[in-house]
């Protein structure tokens, strides 16, 4: 079954997606998501240029062998260009083999571990009433697990907090800050962090009850002393997990958190390949991944480090914002769906803008989110409503501490 075409789209319904179309000489569609916020074009240009070329007369069930290819022949292995440019040649020959074979993708994982996906939610407010009742509106909207950002005093615009953030149109959506020719400047104050946030969970806890897996997101601004007294300082609140503590290059940091608190720790949304979970994984330094399919190379090496981490009872926790777009969340969503040791699905729902574009199958009811039965991912792209979105430059916000020293955002 030979590839005849391929090809990609950039739109913009909401915000920015890069989508890979690979059509068979038989007719048969299979969609990837190349989506890397803030850097589309990047890709879009790695694949049009570099890739497509190549994928023209392959044989598209080959999958392994396609992934192997892109990734060795290309010389300069990793990166997130580089895989996300190859995750999408990887979910949309998985999209045609499931659509050849009549079965959703799961089902050649292996099938269905559970009956549904249980997810978190985004919840987040400037102060305790308006957090409580983001905590509500995120149960309502059916998630049983509740991620908490919040305002931290003196400090103007912390990441994850809707109500400071701009609006990106007919919903909140805080990435990116703002389309526009530069990024938003946001500010950090570490130690302002350190001393609030432990009185907002006990806030939350105290509201709420010590039922509710909360999460947290520290997205990589803390040094590993300043993560360890975090996670410390959140043990009486029990947190689910500390997502993202210490920046992500240096994976020796997570050593100092581990040895000062049982918070359980998950990382891992910016890590490209298998080898960024390595050490951690064997190690046992963490307890969740966090990767993504669209940026971690694929279904395939999505459910290989699945299984290389189910061996150290560590379990998925994949990225799942909306810059990874309803073709990429649903190719994790299989993946979950499929391996033994899932652990939560991270579910930030997408616009209806974005749904006019991309028509998904997936289901979310009573706190259980299933992929559907549709053959393959699940997910049909309609080109005509695509095409109303062009691309928009768009940016991630970029950190700065009160001094003016650039921090990680
Ligand atoms: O593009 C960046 C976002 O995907 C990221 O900031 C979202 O940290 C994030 C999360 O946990 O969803
Ligand atoms: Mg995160």
């Amino acid at each position: 079954m030979r590839i005849s075409s391929a090809d990609i789209i950039v739109t913009s319904p909401s915000r920015n997606f890069v989508t890979l179309k690979i059509v068979t000489e038989d007719g048969v569609v299979g969609w990837g998501d190349a989506t890397l916020n803030g850097r589309e074009l990047a890709v879009a240009s790695y694949l049009s240029e570099h890739v497509l070329p190549l994928l023209i007369g392959r044989d598209a069930h080959r999958i392994e062998d396609t992934w192997q290819f892109l990734y060795r022949s290309a010389y300069w292995r990793r990166g997130p260009v580089t895989m996300a440019a190859i995750a999408a040649v990887d979910m949309a020959l998985w999209d045609i083999k499931g659509k050849v074979a009549g079965l959703p993708l799961y089902q050649l994982l292996g099938g269905a571990s559970r009956v549904g996906l249980h997810t978190y939610g985004h919840a987040s407010g400037r102060d305790l009433p308006e957090l409580f009742d983001s905590v509500r509106a995120t149960l309502e909207e059916g998630h049983r697990s509740v991620r908490i950002q919040t305002s931290i005093p003196g400090v103007r615009a912390v990441y994850g907090v809707a109500s400071q953030a701009q609006s990106t149109g007919e919903r909140y959506d805080y990435e990116p800050a703002g389309r526009g020719s530069q990024p938003a400047e946001e500010d950090w104050d570490t130690g302002a962090y350190l001393r609030h946030l432990p009185t907002v969970f006990e806030a939350v806890r105290n509201e709420f009850g010590s039922e509710l897996p909360l999460l947290h997101d520290g997205h990589h601004r803390m040094t590993p002393l300043q993560a360890a007294r975090l996670g410390r300082s959140l043990e009486p609140y029990d947190l689910f997990w500390l997502e993202d503590c210490t920046p992500a290059e240096n994976q020796r940091a997570l050593e100092v958190v581990r040895r000062n608190t049982i918070t359980p720790l998950a990382i891992g949304e910016v890590f490209n390949t298998i080898w960024d979970f390595q050490h951690l994984i064997q190690a046992q330094l963490i307890d969740y991944v966090r990767a993504a399919s669209t940026h971690f190379g694929g279904v395939s090496p999505l459910k290989k480090v699945m299984d290389f981490a189910a061996q150290y009872q560590i379990k998925s926790g994949f990225h799942g914002p909306t810059d990874v777009s309803p073709i990429g969340f649903a190719a994790q969503v299989h993946v979950g769906l499929a391996i033994h040791n899932f652990g939560i699905q991270e579910y930030m729902l997408h616009s209806s803008l974005t749904e006019s574009v991309f028509d998904q199958g997936m289901t979310f009811v009573d706190g259980f989110l299933h992929p559907s039965d549709r053959p393959g991912l699940g997910v049909e792209v309609d080109e005509e409503a695509a095409a109303a979105f062009p691309y928009q430059r768009a940016y991630l916000p970029f950190n700065r501490l009160p001094d003016g020293t650039m921090h990680d955002w």
